[in-house]
């Protein structure tokens, strides 16, 4: 095995070029093997593996830096960069990253996890190179799904203006997670299609028959400024940006590819090589599904189906079957996903209502504003957006829904602990960063048919509003406590006295479990089932208060700006106050890892909350 003799950076470099396919085919091996286990992105590494062995034979890690886009595409630099060995426990608690990470190895220069960000940090720093004088080469490698967020043409904006070399890698698969959307992408496709640019290099060649008098010719055509240069070179839209731009380059082709990065690490400016790969390469399924295999579930290599059986019906689901429902009844009704068709469960809305349905691309802050024009426009938008990637559209969810008050709808998947993706993808914030925005009102589900509920009351609401949800399992017990869902109202699930659990959304079960075990050692225990986090229900609190000595907040979120910081502040006002317990998450990051461990770890499972319950009654 080649691969076994690579156990640290530049390795690569002692491999005999005749041997560098060789070497591609048993990286592409083990990593169908260790994913088909532990699961992670498979398609976009398959894809990468020769892009990222020619960075890796062209450049001088960790001296040189690449900076990865998204960053789950890493994992053939892992393995190149000494880290064979995490892939037993890639995205395991207390395991190796499925993204790049500062602390795990000083080959990762730069953390990633959302998308569009690597020009703009590449960027940093190549300006702090040249301000310190020193001179190694700064890449960002960027997808073509990625470039289609916002970010990534501020970026390239300024990249315009550098003096100095900076190189951006644009590696163009055609797809995002699903088909890549929009018309950078039809551009993008017109190019990989074309070939314009060789033809006419080659029919200059063989015209002239003398490749010394054809090479002055093909490049004068390269550097005009005019429109003939427009019809026959590929990339016009990044030269005319000011980039300079050097391909398409076949992206499995590994000799071209380091041909080219040298060509590029010439250029005094910012230069994007457009390398063209497939996602899924060199396994069969993935390269038939990409949408699939993009971050798959541990699945079988000979069959490429899921190894574990699909979990009982999720939330995303509910939200996907309501969705349909709901857009017959209403035509009115149209959703948005930034790029996430598949894993919103706006998919079968999408087949349903094409005209209905929009995809944007990766590009959140896009979605919200244009939500807004849509709901401006007398249409009733759902924008089905993950918790962890809406962050980027605080201000537009300020300054574009909330200050005008539009009645856009705003569907949070994976709110709460998301598992082995880690801090990047954690849903962990929403409830801060959402209710410190007027007019935006907050719901949580505590099952199945709650969330069902919600989204039709939420449809039916005549401002901004938010509900959300976790990923994974729905819960589908307490099926009979199935009052309406009336406007900033809470339900009593168990009305005792002395404990009180006031549990958001996912929590609701949790508070079961808490009750039952402090009922088994004969405490009393009250359950309410917060529905709305904003506005909080102060009549059944000050209710709750009246009757009992502790009153316990759950909620899956940090505490700053959360459910259990509004609780306390409305029960500090009232003369007689129950003591309170917050049970948040706490004032840090979550790490990667099985959402179960990830709970304990953090303090929000069963077992630690009845404990600090008892710590405090006893
Ligand atoms: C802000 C943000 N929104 C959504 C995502 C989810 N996401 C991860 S990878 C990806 C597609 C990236 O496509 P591309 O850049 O072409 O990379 P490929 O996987 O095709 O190599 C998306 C939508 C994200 N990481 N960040």
């Amino acid at each position: 095995m080649i691969l076994e003799t690579i156990e640290k950076e530049n390795d690569i470099k002692k491999v005999a070029p005749e041997k560098w396919n060789i070497l591609a085919d048993e990286i592409r091996e083990f990593l169908i093997e260790k994913i088909s286990v532990t699961g992670g992105h498979l398609g976009s590494n398959l894809g990468a593996v020769e892009l990222t062995m020619a960075l890796h034979l062209s450049l001088d890690l960790p001296n040189d830096k690449i900076v990865w886009d998204v960053g789950h595409q890493s994992y053939t630099h892992k393995l190149l960069t000494g880290r064979r060995a995490g892939f037993e426990n890639l995205r395991k608690y207390g395991g190796m990253s499925g993204f790049p990470k500062r602390k795990e190895s000083d080959c990762d220069c730069f953390d990633t996890g959302h998308s569009s960000t690597s020009i703009s940090a590449g960027l940093g720093l190549a300006k702090a190179r040249d301000i310190m004088n020193q001179d190694h080469t700064i890449v960002s490698v960027i997808g073509d799904g990625s470039l289609t967020g916002g970010m990534a043409y501020e970026a390239m904006n300024n990249a315009a203006r550098s003096k100095s070399n900076f190189i951006i890698v644009l590696n163009d698969n055609n797809m995002s997670i699903s088909e890549n959307v929009g018309g950078v992408s039809k551009y993008l496709n017109n190019i990989r299609t074309a070939d314009k640019y060789l033809d006419i290099k080659e029919g200059i060649y063989n015209t002239l028959k003398d490749k010394k008098m054809a090479d002055p010719i093909v490049e004068s055509i390269r550097r005009a400024k005019s429109s003939v240069k427009r019809l026959v070179i590929p990339g016009m839209l990044f030269e005319d940006m000011g980039l300079t731009y050097l391909g398409p380059v076949d992206g499995h082709n590994i000799s071209d590819m380091i041909r080219v990065f040298k060509e590029a690490k010439r250029c005094k400016s910012a230069v994007l090589v457009h390398v063209m790969t497939q996602k899924g390469k060199g396994f069969l399924p993935a390269e038939r599904h990409p949408a699939r295999f993009h971050g798959a579930e541990p699945f079988d290599i000979e069959t490429g189906l899921p190894s574990h059986k699909k979990e009982k019906s999720n939330y995303t689901d509910v939200f996907s079957t309501v969705m349909c429902k709901l857009g017959d009844r209403n035509e009115k009704l149209v959703a948005i996903t930034a790029a996430m068709p598949d894993g919103t469960g706006l998919k079968r809305f999408r087949n349903m209502y094409p005209d209905r349905f929009f995809d944007v691309g990766i590009a959140e802050e896009h979605a919200v504003t244009f939500a807004a024009g849509l709901a401006a426009g007398g249409l009733k938008p759902v924008v089905a957006i993950y918790s962890s990637f809406l962050q980027r559209a605080y201000d537009q969810i300020l300054h574009d829904v909330c200050i005008q008050n539009l009645p856009v709808v705003f569907a949070i998947d994976r709110a709460g602990l998301v598992g082995s993706d880690g801090e990047t993808h954690q849903g962990i914030f929403d409830l801060s960063y959402l209710s410190s925005i007027p007019n935006m009102y907050i719901m949580a589900p505590k099952n199945k048919w709650e969330l069902s509920d919600m989204l039709k009351f939420a449809v039916g609401f005549e401002g901004p509003i938010a509900i959300r949800y976790p990923r994974g399992e729905a819960y589908d017990g307490l099926k009979e406590y199935r009052e309406p869902i009336r406007f900033g109202r809470a339900e009593w699930l168990y009305q005792e006295k002395d404990i009180v659990l006031v549990a958001v959304g996912s929590m609701v079960k949790t508070a079961l479990g808490v009750r039952e075990t402090l009922k088994a050692k004969g405490y009393n225990c009250s359950i309410i089932n917060a529905r709305f986090v904003k506005p909080i229900d102060t009549e059944i609190l000050y209710q709750a208060s009246k009757t009992h000595s502790l009153i316990v907040t759950m909620e899956e979120n940090v505490a700053s700006g959360g459910f259990g910081e509004k609780v306390r502040e409305y029960l500090d006002q009232l003369v007689e106050k129950p003591q309170i317990l917050n049970i948040t998450l706490p004032d840090d990051y979550v790490e990667h890892g099985n959402v179960d461990i990830l709970r304990k770890e953090v303090g929000i499972d069963a077992e630690t909350i009845q404990n600090r319950i008892e710590a405090l009654v006893k």
